[in-house]
């Protein structure tokens, strides 16, 4: 028994990769494998012998498994390693060969143009996290339990609640918890733009599961839709380089109240659309003065301030203004479809125009 283990345990430190271990532990343990075949002589053994051979061949046996199982935990580490080794690389190197053919994504272009033209208005950019608990992304924004809006969402739920004490996380279905955060944090007054992810469970030609949203929150002591409105029409004439005519129509959100639909002036022409021109309609932005519940939800106070709020989608604007005929290509990451549509690095945004 004192040779087998020696026997054994050497060879196990001695393996160099995960096959040879498999066939130490065949050879040793296995079926037909040496210790095996010990432990069943242990029939022919006198009563005597098999007291003390029978706890020996056990324990042997429980030695070379767990030789062999901290072996193979080793061999893993060191594979690991060699992998992580061997797959390094340094991010922040400039790109090279076929990378240096990337573009800018029309998405990042768009986030971009939207951001420098808002900032020039005085709004500052907010960010939050895209799971959210189901307070933020519904009851803060005065869409309880039963509101059928929770339904129309089509929301992806992390888990549903568990009794555990732990709230229902979702991915957040617009941006507008951020603004709840931001009010939560800062408090009025407050302007603030909130681009970013937002996901649905919809997909088909004109739905992507996930999306980009640009909101906008201003609350002041008396602002009103007419500041909303000047605010939205130097956005569209700033992003489309040209002068945009807006229809605002009665609309309904739980957020806002009132709340209207916002239109911008297009042509079509055989197939395509031309924003700024023609006697067609376009439709791009949900808006309104923000709801009293709302403004309570993030600690503000609706006797004292009053102010507006848009919503509109990324991918959206950035298909009218370049042209972009399918949304979903904006998600294949194919590089021909980049080449086409992408933007250099250096066409950083200006305000106005020459974006
Ligand atoms: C707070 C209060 C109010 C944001 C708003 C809309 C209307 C809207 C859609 C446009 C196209 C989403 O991308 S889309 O599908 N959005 O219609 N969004 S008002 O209202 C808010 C947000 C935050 C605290």
């Amino acid at each position: 028994m004192d040779d087998l283990k020696a026997k054994y345990l050497s060879a196990i430190a001695d393996a160099g990769d995960e096959s040879t271990l498999e066939d130490l532990r065949l050879q040793a343990v296995g079926k037909k494998g040496e210790v095996s075949l010990k432990m069943r002589e242990l029939g022919k053994m006198t009563p005597e012998e098999r007291q003390t051979a029978g706890p020996a061949l056990n324990a042997l046996k429980d030695e070379i498994n767990s030789a062999l199982a901290a072996k193979k935990a080793a061999l893993g580490d060191a594979a690991l390693d060699a992998r992580l080794r061997a797959e390094w690389l340094d991010v922040t190197l400039p790109a090279r060969g076929t990378a240096r053919q990337g573009t800018i994504h029309p998405v990042s272009q768009v986030w971009e143009e939207c951001t420098a033209i808002f900032a020039d208005m005085g709004f500052a950019v907010a960010e939050g996290p895209q799971v959210e608990t189901d307070w933020y992304n519904f009851d803060a924004l005065n869409i309880p339990g039963h509101h059928p809006a929770r339904a129309e969402m089509d929301t992806f739920y992390m888990h549903r609640a568990t009794g555990d004490n732990r709230p229902p996380h979702v991915l957040r279905t617009h941006t507008s918890p951020v603004q709840i955060r931001s009010m939560q944090e800062q408090g009025a007054p407050i302007r603030i733009i909130a681009p970013g992810r937002v996901y649905r469970a919809d997909f088909d030609q004109t739905h992507t599961p996930m999306f980009h949203q640009v909101e906008g929150l201003a609350l002041d002591k008396d602002l009103s839709m007419a500041n909303l409105k000047w605010v939205l029409e130097e956005f569209f004439t700033a992003y489309f380089g040209t002068k945009v005519k807006t229809r605002f129509r009665a609309s309904h959100f739980p957020f806002t109240e009132p709340s209207a639909e916002v239109d911008i002036q297009c042509s079509w022409e055989n197939g395509t659309v031309k924003v700024g021109e023609g006697d067609g309609w376009l439709e791009v932005l949900g808006s309104g003065m923000v709801h009293p519940h709302v403004l309570r939800a993030g600690g503000v106070d609706p006797d004292k301030w009053q102010g507006f709020a848009f919503g509109m989608g990324i991918d959206r604007i950035a298909m009218l203004k370049y042209g972009i005929p399918d949304l979903r290509a904006f998600f294949d990451s194919d590089l021909r479809w980049l080449r086409h549509y992408g933007f250099s690095a250096l066409q950083v945004p200006t305000i106005r125009g020459g974006v």
